[in-house]
């Protein structure tokens, strides 16, 4: 019964920028409050806490194009996450990036992607993330992330201060989405016309969990086994699960379809780095529900890292004999 041990590494990325909400930059810290690391290493990981960076804010960040919020205080951030995510992977860990807010999927993927050129990616959230900055309407960079990160679309994305060392790694083939409800109407054209592969809450509903997943992996690793970026937006749970984050959308994922996500995914062997993204502890009606989300975010984790809901996750050889 014994499993291998992985090498996980923590960074944590107290990222706020990307959004309007106040608090969102506290996750990290409610995520470790909550005992992710003694889960972790009560699954036999070994567990390499990075802390948390130290992102400075940029002064005089004014708007870009009168509307996008706080570019250069993202780009700075998202660069010095990219830089340690790589050498995390680089080390040999397993990376896992506490958010924050989802703008932080920048820097995460484009490091994890220096070392793991053909990484595939399972975006699971409500939202599809993919604005550009000239079709976003919030401003907010945590709704723009994949524009950026994805080949095709260059052509439509300008260069926005603080953004200069960020280079496209991912191409449309390379993304599958799990959890969608609420796509705007630019994200919706992009989906069609560049034919990205997603299953949105209804494609759940329709097809059910298990099929959702196989071809999710069908579409990620049907040619070849390759390396998985699962990142994880806590929003795509229903709300009444995970209260406590900025944008939650009625209609998410129970917390069994959850499991089962991450489950499967922690079943190919081949997840190489997670963001949990999202946990605002400042939202959410009581400390209860604060707690109730941040307990769920260790949950998503700790699958992805082989617990399993028939338990037996710790070594255990033999049974004791009466003497
Ligand atoms: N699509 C909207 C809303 C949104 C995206 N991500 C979150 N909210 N969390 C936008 O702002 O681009
Ligand atoms: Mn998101
Ligand atoms: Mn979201």
């Amino acid at each position: 019964l014994r499993r291998r041990a992985h090498s996980v590494a923590l960074v944590g990325a107290p990222l706020s920028r990307g959004q309007k909400r106040r608090g969102v930059d506290h996750g990290p810290a409610t995520l470790r409050a909550a005992g992710l690391v003694e889960r972790l290493a009560g699954l036999g990981c070994q567990v390499h806490d990075f802390g948390d960076l130290n992102f400075t804010q940029v002064p005089n960040d004014e708007l870009y194009n009168n509307l996008v919020l706080y570019p250069r205080s993202v780009g700075l951030a998202t660069q010095m996450l990219a830089d340690a995510v790589s050498r995390a992977v680089a080390a040999g860990h397993r990376c896992v990036t506490l958010g924050g807010d989802h703008s932080l999927a920048l820097g995460s993927v484009s490091g994890h992607a220096r070392q793991r050129p053909h990484l595939g990616v399972v975006w699971v959230d409500a939202h599809a993330d993919i604005n550009t900055p000239l079709t976003t309407q919030s401003g907010s960079l945590h709704g723009q992330p994949l524009s950026f990160l994805l080949r095709e679309l260059q052509d439509k994305v300008p260069q926005l201060p603080g953004f200069s060392w960020l280079k496209p790694c991912l191409s449309a083939s390379d993304i599958v989405y799990i959890g969608l409800r609420d796509v705007d109407p630019a994200e919706y054209y992009i989906l069609k016309n560049f034919d990205i592969q997603y299953f949105s809450m209804r494609d759940i509903d329709h097809l059910g969990i298990q099929k959702v997943m196989e071809r999710t992996f069908e579409q990620l690793m049907g040619r070849r086994q390759r390396p998985i970026h699962l990142s994880f937006d806590i929003d795509a749970f229903d709300p009444s699960l995970a209260p406590a984050t900025g944008t939650p959308v009625l209609g998410g994922l129970t917390y069994r379809e959850g499991m089962y996500i991450t489950e499967e995914i922690h079943n190919t062997g081949m997840l190489s780095a997670v963001d949990m993204a999202e946990v605002n502890p400042l939202l959410g009606a009581s400390q209860e529900a604060v707690k109730a989300t941040a307990r769920l975010a260790v949950d998503v984790i700790a699958t992805c890292f082989g617990q399993t809901r028939e338990g037996a996750h710790i070594a255990f050889d033999e049974l004791p004999t009466p003497s």
